[in-house]
């Protein structure tokens, strides 16, 4: 479990140079569904926007006068790509046809597009293309190849059409392959295409597809949601975080509220703190976070989105060389999310340790030390004990949000893995700052000191630690939950232990308290991997985890 699932293994891909670098793309979601915008026929139909003509079966004939009214006056590819800019993003992702099957460009392959479909008449793409080129993005986009609801022999609408009669093969060569030449021949160099959710293609048509790209653009970069195993670059499930460093390319596609396209009453707007958190997290385990904003019918971009983009930026321009072209993490454990670039280590401190950041297992000499909020970049303290570095910091905190330790070493980095270790007292103690996040939803809230988020049943928490007096450990685990939620259910396991516990209501999400969940019996010293696994939530989210201990209740 400590070890994430492999992806491709990185080869030398020089078309994905510019990737690497990059590490921060925007997505944006935009189409005719951000007119109903989450509302159809006065409901609030559920799931995510640009999934309405889906979730309410809308038919075509009906869904398709959305073009008749779409007309976003106010959009202006200028300022959603200055936004991305200044946001730190380097390259820009948009639906050129989503699953609805309307296109955002002119095309000979089908008038159900901006061009030749709405009053509007203008093409989105062209403009985002030059917009992108004038201020050095890279311009990329979304393709739907696989489902098309509006095409009656794509994937996807059985409301409509008959599955039995649908021809995909026909739909391919009549729609999806003259629309990709027309996307890689009409707009410029493009950074990538982004296919999506594969469904019935088969091996042949995936490898046709990506072909095709690589004949027309040899640099674009192709999705692995082109479908088996083709594609350029590895893309992980909808907001998935991986655990750990997982090698190869890839890039975690996320969204700053719950939906891509835009929805009118989906307020639950991520915070700075953890989109600048999910950034560092994903950098620091080897991956490229794809960041959405979904444009309202006028072609504005939400303000909420605005926002939160823009303070971003405020820390990546202080920041972003332990961003940009940045690689994973050294450390198997470390209280610090952890960056690298040849000679330097980047730690990001969320929270500001009070006097002093230590480092243990670091073997390389460490040549500087510095802040990156530190105009002066001025020299810190460093003292060695063995193999534990000590970094000397300012009482007060320098910089904000997250403020980046820079510690110079003297070639790779070379590390002893310290694995968190039982207390002299014999318990041991696994606090979810420690902890390694598997998870969509759930974050590690530094003001809280807990897990929080925890809406995802399969978003899981693991901890690797050293015991070297085994014995019989009572597990107790320390979280909060209001009562109206409490009554879900979590596992609690240790190799082949299980323990099956249910989360305590504590009064609030920010009252804690201690729970103890039963016992497990370590026979050896050893390494071991405890995990806390959802089976079933009583209420929106799990529970906010502090921490999880074990004390020793006999020696074995
Ligand atoms: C897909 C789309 O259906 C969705 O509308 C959006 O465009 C998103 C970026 O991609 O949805 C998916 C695809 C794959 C997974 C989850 C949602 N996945 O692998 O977990």
């Amino acid at each position: 479990m400590a070890q994430t699932e492999q992806s491709r293994e990185p080869e030398d891909n020089q078309r994905l140079d510019w990737w690497r670098e990059a590490r921060f793309g925007m997505f944006i979601h935009w189409g005719l569904y951000a007119l109903p915008a989450g509302v159809w026929d006065g409901e609030e139909i559920a799931g995510l926007g640009e999934w309405i003509m889906y979730r309410a079966r809308i038919p075509v004939r009906e869904y398709e006068k959305l073009a008749a009214q779409f007309n976003p006056v106010r959009f202006d590819a200028d300022a959603w790509v200055r936004l991305a800019r200044d946001a730190g993003m380097k390259y820009l992702c948009i639906t050129s046809k989503h699953h609805d099957g309307f296109a955002l460009f002119g095309s000979k392959a089908s008038s159900y597009n901006l061009v030749d479909a709405t009053p509007f008449g203008r093409d989105a793409i062209k403009e985002l293309a030059e917009a992108c080129h004038r201020h050095g993005l890279r311009f990329c986009v979304y393709y739907s190849h696989a489902q098309d609801w509006h095409h009656p022999d794509g994937a996807g609408n059985n409301w409509d059409y008959d599955e039995e009669r649908k021809d995909f093969a026909r739909y391919l060569r009549e729609l999806v392959i003259p629309q990709v030449r027309e996307l890689l021949t009409n707009y410029g160099p493009l950074g990538l295409i982004w296919f999506d959710t594969p469904r019935t293609i088969t091996p042949e048509q995936s490898k046709e597809l990506t072909d095709l790209v690589h004949e027309l653009q040899p640099n674009c970069l192709v999705s692995s949601r082109v479908g088996h195993g083709y594609g350029d670059y590895r893309s992980m499930g909808d907001n998935q975080i991986p655990g750990a460093v997982v090698t190869g390319d890839w890039e975690t596609p996320a969204t700053v509220n719950d939906t891509w396209g835009f929805k009118s009453y989906d307020h639950n707007w991520k915070s700075v703190d953890t989109i600048v958190y999910k950034l560092v997290d994903i950098v620091s385990k080897g991956g490229n976070y794809l960041l959405n904003v979904g444009p309202t019918a006028e072609g504005l971009i939400p303000e909420p989105s605005v926002e939160r983009l823009q303070a971003v930026g405020e820390w990546m321009k202080v920041n972003g060389e332990a961003v940009y072209g940045s690689g994973p993490t050294p450390f198997r454990r470390l209280r610090w999310r952890c960056t690298t670039k040849p000679g330097k280590l980047f730690l990001h401190l969320f929270d500001w340790p009070a006097g002093k950041v230590e480092i243990p297992g670091l073997l390389n000499s460490v040549t500087r030390a510095y802040l990156l909020a530190d105009p002066d970049r001025a020299a810190l303290p460093v003292t060695r004990e063995g193999d534990l570095v000590t970094v000397a910091l300012p009482q007060d905190r320098v910089g904000s949000v997250d403020s980046v330790l820079v510690v110079e070493i003297d070639g790779p980095p070379q590390v002893t893995q310290y694995l968190l270790q039982q207390a002299a007292d014999g318990s041991v103690e696994l606090p979810a700052a420690e902890a390694a996040l598997d998870a969509r939803f759930a974050v590690y809230d530094a003001g809280l000191a807990a897990v929080t988020h925890w809406t995802n049943p399969s978003d899981f928490v693991f901890w690797d630690f050293e015991v070297h007096t085994p014995g019989t450990f009572e597990v107790v685990v320390t979280q909060a939950c209001p009562a109206e939620n409490a009554g879900g259910r979590y596992t609690v396991a240790l190799g082949e232990q299980r323990l099956e516990a249910s989360v305590a209501a504590t009064g609030s999400w920010e009252d804690f308290e201690a729970v103890s969940v039963g016992t497990v019996t370590l026979g050896a010293a050893g390494n071991f991997v405890l995990s806390v696994k959802p089976e079933a939530l009583a209420g929106q989210m799990l529970m906010n985890l502090k921490s999880v201990t074990l004390r020793p209740v006999s020696r074995s």
